[in-house]
């Protein structure tokens, strides 16, 4: 699509470019997983099955006409040979994960490497290019080395720095060789031959994966998404023009950071009623661009602002809008860590409305979460950190409704007999669920019966580090005294933890069921809609991404008047009610 670059109506928000990122993202990640403990499976076409869903099918597959998220019987119309292998074990999946992440770690100098979700990593590798662009001969570019290590001269690898290593998204060629953003195109030629040094590294270990290069998160990761799979692309825009008219072409959902809610809000205000006779699915309905909405004489940072408003809703989601349709993205690549900021699991139901369906199921979620706190907490026998939170999050089922619709939460101390090692699981787990998670049930769920549970989520977060053991990180300040900004950052955690990411996700095919944070893990038939709804899902590898609106973060809902409130703010508003005549 041409556009016109018109001069803007509004100041535009200031791009900064001073930074490097790097995006990472394996190719069809599970099927690789299962392809590298069975080879022979590489030539074949390949779908790692959840339940009555394909997680994702390697690229084999996809050639023959197989999508990630097929329902199985679709997959297999497709493509009748299509070999399937059982995805619901995550642990594999999870170990490639971690180790595929302390090799990425290993090539940081700033250590500002973070996961996102079990396949996707984003480097901010400013200070290695920085370093290496300042000791290249302009006079010989062609016979360039990339140092690895400052320390060590001779540790790293040759490279032509007079172009790009891959493909490339705008200007091929240097904007010229005097002006300043001559150093910027070889900043970005560097660290695209670092991108590809990396990726055969990894490759190095069996795993092929795409690459995104450019100035932001935002930008890495939607690049990135152009030529996939086993291959990358760097972002060669120089100008505030460039960068719009890169961002202009995206569809308002697949913009990371623009969640279902901001756009299902903009399609109804900036685009005609749709045709409902019509059937055709290129109606303007769904083509919301990014253009359109920064284009549009309506739309401002303050005007986003009054339209996004909701009560419990993220403050300045309208400048943030207006940044991320600009291509502006100022959020950091957070500091690697072993430890998450947070575990959870999750399960939806068609109405749960019994109260032994209600305690059997927070049974089995308190277990499968005692699982992944030690797998993910405990080494060598001791805890690296310990959550000091544990929160309930419910929703009613109803199947028209939202994902976030009617959600509520209640957090509470995470009891210490939780993080006992000695002790069975099991009696634990069942001991949280009476204890702890029943009475919050209760709390949320007032009166006897009536609930239509339609998903329970589980969670710990607040994660403290054990000194000397854990690594710092998001996580918490560990032995570190706490001072007031710390608090106010935990608070910030807090709110966040329901922060969403949903790259790639289209909402028609993979349902709002997706809360984003990470990625879910399991999926069925919804059989009557015919559509796909996603079913339990575990998150919390690294996994939150501070870009994302969501709905109701962090709130819970007021017993009393049934207004939904911060976390952090409930017990002054029952102080409240207590107050009144
Ligand atoms: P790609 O990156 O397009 O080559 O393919 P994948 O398979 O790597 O897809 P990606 O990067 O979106 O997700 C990584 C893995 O996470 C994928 O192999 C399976 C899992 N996953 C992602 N999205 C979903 C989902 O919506 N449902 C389920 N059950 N699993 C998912
Ligand atoms: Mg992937």
């Amino acid at each position: 699509m041409t556009q016109i670059m018109n001069t803007p109506r509004l100041k535009p928000p200031r791009r900064e470019d001073g930074r490097i990122i790097i995006h990472f993202d394996y190719d069809c990640f599970y099927a690789q997983v299962i392809e590298n403990q069975q080879p022979a499976l590489k030539f074949l076409p390949l779908g790692i099955k959840q339940k009555s869903i394909l997680a994702t099918c390697n690229y084999v597959a996809r050639r023959a006409g197989v999508n990630k998220l097929m329902g199985i019987s679709d997959a297999k119309k497709v493509c009748p040979e299509l070999i399937l292998v059982d995805g619901e074990d995550l642990s594999a999946f999870r170990d490639v994960s971690k180790k595929m992440y302390r090799l990425l770690r290993s090539f940081s100098w700033n250590r500002k490497l973070e996961r996102l979700g079990l396949d996707e990593y984003f480097m901010d590798v400013t200070d290695m290019v920085d370093y290496n662009v300042e000791l290249l001969n302009r006079n010989a570019l062609d016979q360039s080395f990339f140092c690895l290590s400052k320390d060590d001269p001779e540790q790293g690898f040759t490279y032509d720095a007079s172009s790009v290593a891959g493909c490339v998204y705008g200007s091929t060629v240097s904007p010229g060789q005097d002006s300043t953003s001559h150093t910027q195109y070889l900043r970005l030629v560097a660290a695209s031959h670092l991108a590809r040094y990396t990726r055969m590294q990894i490759e190095e270990q069996g795993y092929t994966s795409a690459a995104g290069i450019s100035t932001n998160k935002l930008l890495a990761k939607l690049v990135g998404n152009l030529h996939k799979p086993r291959n990358q692309t760097t972002l060669l825009a120089f100008t505030d023009e460039e960068v719009w008219s890169f961002m202009d072409t995206h569809q308002l959902r697949k913009i990371p950071g623009i969640g279902s809610r901001t756009t299902s809000i903009l399609k109804s205000h900036l685009l005609p009623p749709p045709n409902l006779d019509s059937n055709d699915e290129d109606s303007p309905k769904e083509a919301l661009t990014a253009y359109l909405v920064r284009t549009h004489p309506a739309v401002s940072p303050s005007s986003l602002e009054r339209l996004l408003f909701a009560p419990g809703a993220e403050r300045g989601l309208g400048e943030k809008t207006w940044s991320l349709l600009h291509g502006v993205d100022n959020s950091a690549v957070k500091p690697a860590s072993d430890v998450p900021t947070q575990i959870s699991i999750e399960d939806t139901y068609q109405g749960l409305d019994e109260p032994n369906e209600i305690s059997t199921q927070l049974k089995l979620l308190s277990a499968s979460l005692l699982r992944r706190m030690h797998i993910d907490l405990v080494e060598e026998g001791r805890w690296i950190a310990q959550p000091k939170t544990m929160r309930l999050t419910t929703r009613p089922y109803r199947r028209d409704k939202p994902y976030n619709w009617n959600r509520a939460s209640r957090s509470v101390s995470l009891p210490g007999w939780a993080c006992g090692l000695g002790i069975p699981n099991e009696d634990i787990a069942l001991r949280l669920a009476e204890e702890v998670l029943l009475p919050m049930f209760r709390r949320l769920n007032p009166g006897p019966r009536g609930w239509q549970v339609g998903l329970l989520n589980v969670c710990v977060t607040n994660m403290i580090i054990v000194a000397g053991i854990g690594e710092g990180a998001g996580a918490g300040a560990g032995g570190a005294g706490r001072d007031i900004g710390d608090m106010f950052r935990r608070q910030e955690d807090v709110l966040r933890e329901f922060t969403a990411y949903e790259e790639e996700v289209d909402d028609e095919e993979r349902v709002a069921e997706d809360d984003g944070r990470g990625f879910p893990d399991e999926v069925t038939d919804d059989n009557a809609s015919g559509k796909i709804s996603l079913d339990r899902k575990e998150e919390g590898e690294g996994s939150d991404v501070e870009w994302e609106e969501d709905d109701h973060d962090g709130l819970e809902t007021c017993t009393k008047c049934g207004h939904l409130i911060p976390s952090f703010a409930l017990t002054a508003h029952e102080r409240y009610h207590a107050m009144e005549p």
